[in-house]
């Protein structure tokens, strides 16, 4: 269809009246429609922002080109019908592919620079490294190849443009070509497939081993619940049928391993020790995201999955690296699951493994005299990690040696 047909064609002018339409209902839903119930008003500064203005602007400026493009035609005609030599039409298209590239790496510096210090922050996990080296890899050889092949096809479209003192050497076919440009990029591509094979391997490993410490992260709307291993250093089981206010995890009491399970607040980890967390979800998918630690795993109800990292950097030497004295590493859902779902948070702390004996002495267990009591079980006389707070420092190695985690 030729571009009188394509513009005199009625399906096209009813797409673009549709699609004017479209995009001046959002800018007016957006710009009078930005007060909330309450009298706040939301949405300032966005209303420019929309999908339908972007798509507008880029027909507006489609439209622009093509009228320009017609003003040189009839330029031209009128140039020729008065007996001149008319445009040179070879070297304004060699010089719009100029253009094109100058401004299409100036574009790509541009994305590099300003996007690119928009990546995600320093990696603070053993895989997280791995992963990262293999992006830079990929990013590094793509660039390589991105800028030859650009200079090659717009440099070579301007330099050996049409002209009436050259003649176009015809080449139908040259295997050597053919060999380099399919060997090169099959060995490039095969060694990035099998790296990335191997680093998957590695980071997604879940089998259990001896000292890794088992953690239970458990999403619901709106909220991430934690549970730790007590003295035993294993976690009981769970079943979301027996799940009830006093008893949110729906924690298995006929299993022995649960009875000193412990509750936490914040996800505080040892350095450089092996975290398996065991991801559960009680209502909607969520998605355990801890961007720091290139931890991203979805949480699926009935369909426990789980993840092993090792840390490797505290919350204190983040601090320092980021020069941000209130720096905290954060748990994050990444799945969009509800109105709450923006407040679904927790504080992940990394601290050494002293500071951890410590703090871990000092969680509550699940199982609460209350929930004993429900449950028709006799009440224990004075649990350990409650008792650990009036007791004197000394005892303190006792009770970490009682407390033999992760051992
Ligand atoms: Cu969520």
């Amino acid at each position: 269809m030729g571009f009188k047909k394509l513009i005199s064609s009625k399906k096209t002018l009813s797409l673009f009246a549709a699609l004017v339409l479209f995009g001046t209902n959002i800018l007016m839903a957006q710009s009078t429609g930005g007060t909330a119930l309450d009298g706040s008003t939301t949405n300032k500064g966005v209303a420019w922002g929309s999908v339908g203005y972007y798509t507008l602007l880029f027909l507006v400026a489609c439209l622009c080109v093509a009228i320009f493009g017609k003003i040189l035609k009839v330029y031209d005609l009128t140039q020729k019908m008065q007996g001149k030599k008319g445009l040179n039409w070879n070297n304004i298209m060699g010089v719009c592919c100029l253009i094109f590239l100058i401004a299409g790496m100036y574009g790509a510096y541009w994305s590099l620079t300003v996007q690119g210090s928009m990546k995600l922050p320093i990696s603070a996990s053993v895989h997280g490294v791995a992963i990262d080296d293999m992006f830079d890899l990929t990013t590094i050889l793509t660039l390589i190849v991105f800028v030859i092949t650009q200079f090659l096809l717009f440099g070579f479209l301007f330099l050996y443009r049409g002209s009436d003192k050259r003649k176009a050497y015809f080449l139908p076919h040259n295997n050597t070509i053919e060999k380099v440009w399919t060997i090169i990029p099959a060995i490039v591509l095969t060694i990035l497939v099998v790296f990335g094979f191997f680093t998957w391997q590695k980071v997604m490993d879940t089998t259990p081993e001896k000292g890794d410490i088992n953690i239970d992260v458990t999403g619901h709307q709106f909220a991430w619940e934690l549970r730790y291993p007590g003295p035993d250093g294993k976690l009981g089981d769970l079943d979301f049928r027996l799940s009830s206010p006093l008893n949110i995890l729906g924690i298995n009491y006929k299993d022995a391993n649960s009875f000193d399970d412990l509750r936490a607040d914040t996800l505080v980890l040892p350095v450089n020790k092996v975290i398996r967390l065991n991801i559960h979800a009680q209502d909607v998918i969520h998605s355990v995201y801890m961007p720091h630690f290139r931890v991203q795993l979805n949480a699926v109800p009935g369909l426990p999955t789980f993840f092993k990292f090792t840390p490797t950097i505290t919350t204190v030497q983040m601090r320092q690296i980021t020069d941000n004295p209130n720096f905290e590493y954060l748990l994050y859902c990444n799945k969009i699951c509800g109105g709450g779902h923006y407040n679904m948070q927790k504080v992940v702390r990394v601290v050494s493994q002293a500071e951890y004996q410590d703090w871990i002495a000092r969680q509550k267990p699940y199982l609460t005299d209350q929930l004993r009591q429900q449950l028709k079980m006799p009440v224990a006389p004075v649990l350990a990690p409650v008792a650990a707070a009036a007791k004197p420092a000394g005892q303190d190695k006792a009770l970490a040696n009682r407390l033999a985690l992760n051992k």
